[in-house]
């Protein structure tokens, strides 16, 4: 009898347990979080002689936002030389709304390199 009852409490438990996560999952907030088009910006952070993250995708109309977090200068110059940056001191942002995929590069420092999708 104890048994029964105990096995009883726990299907109960159990019962009230999954009500309450199905509760918690909120209809509408997966949602909101896909509405949320639009133009965006995302950002390119040089530091250590490095573009962070050097290879991003983005969407068509999205603008890109470069900070150099150095303590040198950089820039950012297209490989063919289609688009240079003015040369960005430390702690200056440059933005550029790409149209197309391009390949980049640091022309004060060769080695630094970065990659730019459009999607
Ligand atoms: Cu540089």
């Amino acid at each position: 009898m104890l048994l029964i009852f105990a096995g009883l409490g726990m299907m109960i438990w159990n019962g009230c347990k999954s009500k309450n996560e199905n509760e918690n999952q909120k209809p509408g907030s997966a949602e909101q979080t896909k509405s949320a088009t639009g133009p965006r910006y995302d950002t390119v952070t040089i530091a250590n002689m490095k573009f962070s993250p050097d290879t991003i995708t983005v969407k068509k109309g999205d603008t890109l936002v470069f900070i150099n977090n150095d303590i040198v200068p950089h820039n950012v110059t297209e490989k063919d030389s289609a688009w240079q940056s003015q040369t960005l001191n430390p702690e200056d942002i440059w933005k550029f709304a790409p149209d197309k995929s391009y390949d980049y590069f640091c022309s004060l420092h060769m080695v630094m390199k970065g990659k730019i999708t459009v999607e």
